[in-house]
């Protein structure tokens, strides 16, 4: 899984990536061309009770690839040109399975806010125009090649050209209109028919607004306030400090949880924002445990035992005979999985069990 961090110049994002990877890079760069790429490890308790059970040689977390992106350079026609990033990164963009939306809404005078003044609901919108035009660009490029070239090929290719076409045409009025590829309520079909075109708009996003220190207390009203003009499928909407985040990431774990205490922060940001980003992709993760590994795997919500073996090799998928699953808060209860199946809990199923989060499985399958 792979995260894109988005925003305007001087919004934080440099800032917020140093708070999820742990990570040194260089705040305040002023729209340097640079670009920071951490993998953080999902945090899950789950894992450590377990290896306490299993006393695994190793533990495998699920893992998340945070992306920090620049703030697209000014383009000449006054625009926030992001066409006009550097390939490596609009390629970045592209491949990522989500963003986080990074808006400014802290005031402080020693970081002059590039508009001069502090407004996360018009940042927020400028940002999503941007997108929602480079979007709109690469529609009208792709319906030009087909108005010209469409015509040619096999039966097969012009009817696979004019079913593209038809969506492309739908996305058009609904990006025209400002409205993000997310909202068009595309049919499953219809999303594979554009998918290789890895839509910016169509990627499921959260959206942090980055709120002063001395703001936190009126930091839910704000976000409210901008919820309720904003929406939008597959959109969420938290805020964080990412100032005092970071410094609590680099304090030791019992400092940080007085810091947190006398701030009133019941979890960290990096635990809240992977847990959110989990929910907005539609992530579960279901558990492997033995004396080798115990581990998390993320799947889809809504995925299939014979899915969950495919994730793991495609082998177990194949040969698939069942899953043997217990749930972790069984397990854990019951302490072994010797005593889950005595205790009735273990159980055993087939191909299209709908796997749940947290559980526990072991797939039987023949070479
Ligand atoms: N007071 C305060 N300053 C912040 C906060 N978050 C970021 N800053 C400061 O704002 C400046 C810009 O932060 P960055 O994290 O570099 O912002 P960015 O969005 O990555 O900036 P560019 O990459 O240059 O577009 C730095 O000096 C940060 O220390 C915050 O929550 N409060
Ligand atoms: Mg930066």
């Amino acid at each position: 899984m792979q995260i894109a961090i988005v925003g305007l110049a001087a919004s934080g994002k440099t800032t917020v990536f140093n708070t999820l990877t742990r990570g040194h890079a260089e705040t305040g760069g002023y729209g340097a061309l640079t670009l920071n790429v951490g993998v953080v490890k999902v945090p899950d308790d789950r894992l450590d009770r377990l290896a306490e059970i299993f006393k695994p040689k190793k533990v495998v977390h699920a893992d998340v690839t945070y992306v920090d992106l620049p703030a697209p350079p000014p383009s000449t026609d006054g625009h926030v040109g992001t066409e006009e990033l550097p390939a490596e990164h609009l390629a970045r963009l592209r491949e990522s399975d989500a963003l986080l939306h990074v808006v400014r809404a802290f005031d402080d005078p020693s970081v002059p806010h590039p508009e001069g003044s502090v407004d996360p609901g018009r940042d927020l919108e400028r940002l999503d125009l941007e997108f929602i035009l480079a979007d709109l660009s690469m529609v009208d490029k792709r319906l030009e090649r087909l108005a010209t070239g469409g015509r040619h090929g096999t039966p097969a290719e012009r009817e696979a050209n004019d079913r593209e076409e038809a969506v492309l045409r739908r996305l058009k009025v609904e990006l025209e209109a400002g409205r993000p590829i997310r909202d068009a309520g595309l049919s499953e079909d219809e999303a594979k028919t554009v998918r290789g075109f890895r839509f910016l708009t169509e990627k499921p996003v959260l959206v942090l607004l980055n709120v002063g220190e001395s703001d936190l207390a009126g930091a839910p009203a704000l976000v409210d306030g901008i919820a309720g003009a904003y929406a939008h499928a597959h959109s969420m909407i938290d805020h964080l400090s990412a100032k005092i985040e970071m410094e609590l990431g680099e304090l030791d774990a019992g400092d940080a949880a007085t810091f947190m205490e006398e701030l009133g922060i019941a979890e960290s940001s990096l635990e809240r924002v992977i847990r959110l980003s989990y929910t907005l992709l539609g992530l579960v993760s279901f558990l492997t445990a033995g004396p080798d590994e115990v581990r998390a795997w993320p799947i889809p919500d809504g995925s299939t035992a014979v899915d969950a073996a495919g994730t793991i090799h495609t082998d177990l998928a194949k040969g698939f005979i069942r899953a043997e699953t217990v749930s972790y808060a069984d397990l854990v209860t019951l302490g072994s999985t010797a005593e889950a199946r005595k205790a009735g809990r273990l159980r055993s199923e087939g191909k299209t069990y709908r796997v749940a989060d947290g559980d526990v499985i072991e797939i039987l399958f023949s070479r």
